[in-house]
């Protein structure tokens, strides 16, 4: 059996179990818990993964997987599940980077302000995520949207993660207005049974 690190908040762990029901995997892994932040690491699996990150998957015949774009390709390999297409290989990995990238500032922003004391927090270097997060979201908008629909990719299914973990965490910085095209997608894809199942409560 093998073992999946995570938790139920964390847009990299949810990544994977969407990958593993779409691809029918889901009762060949055992969700194991585990969270923490770079200030408090006791209870991630350093053993496993010394950056203390989640998500890891640990199997019985090598050695443990990480991160989330390491481990989606091992189980899409281990299922034959094409969600890496031969033909839009590099689009798809840079999009599933993208959307990592977009998680990346959304849960820095988290950390910042969950884990820094006030007088060290900076308003500045949050905004600078923020910009961050809007030129990925008008970059998307603009340019990959075609890459969104047809048959399920990874890419997919990271900027699905990615797109809902903002509403998680960001409601109160509306991400869809200018994003039109985007925001539809959105709505559609997260009523997909394994968005449903798998959507973020603390
Ligand atoms: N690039 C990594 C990022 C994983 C990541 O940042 N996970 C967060 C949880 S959402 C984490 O483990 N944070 C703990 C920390 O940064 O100390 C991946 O794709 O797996």
């Amino acid at each position: 059996m093998m073992r999946l690190y995570g938790n139920a908040v964390s847009p990299f762990v949810r990544k994977i179990r969407v990958l593993l029901l779409e691809t029918g995997q889901d009762g060949d892994v055992e969700m194991v818990q585990a969270a923490g932040h770079a200030l408090d690491s006791s209870a991630m699996p350093l053993a496993e993964n010394p950056l203390g990150k989640i998500p890891v998957l640990t199997r019985g015949d090598g050695p443990a997987l990480y991160d989330s774009r390491v481990i989606s390709r091992y189980l899409d390999a281990r299922a034959g599940a094409g969600l890496y297409p031969e033909t839009r290989l590099w689009e798809v990995l840079t999009l599933e980077a993208l959307a990592d990238g977009l998680m990346d500032a959304a849960t820095l922003i988290v950390y910042e302000a969950r884990c820094r004391p006030p007088e060290l927090r900076s308003a500045d270097w949050v905004e600078g995520q923020w910009a961050r997060i809007e030129r990925a979201l008008e970059t998307v908008n603009e340019r990959w949207m075609s890459h969104l629909t047809g048959k399920l990719t990874m890419a997919q299914i990271a900027m699905g993660c990615a797109l809902d973990y903002l509403d998680f965490r960001h409601g109160d910085r509306p991400w869809r207005s200018g994003h039109d095209a985007l925001a539809a997608w959105s709505a559609d894809f997260s009523e997909r049974a394994s968005m449903r199942a798998t959507a973020p409560h603390d």
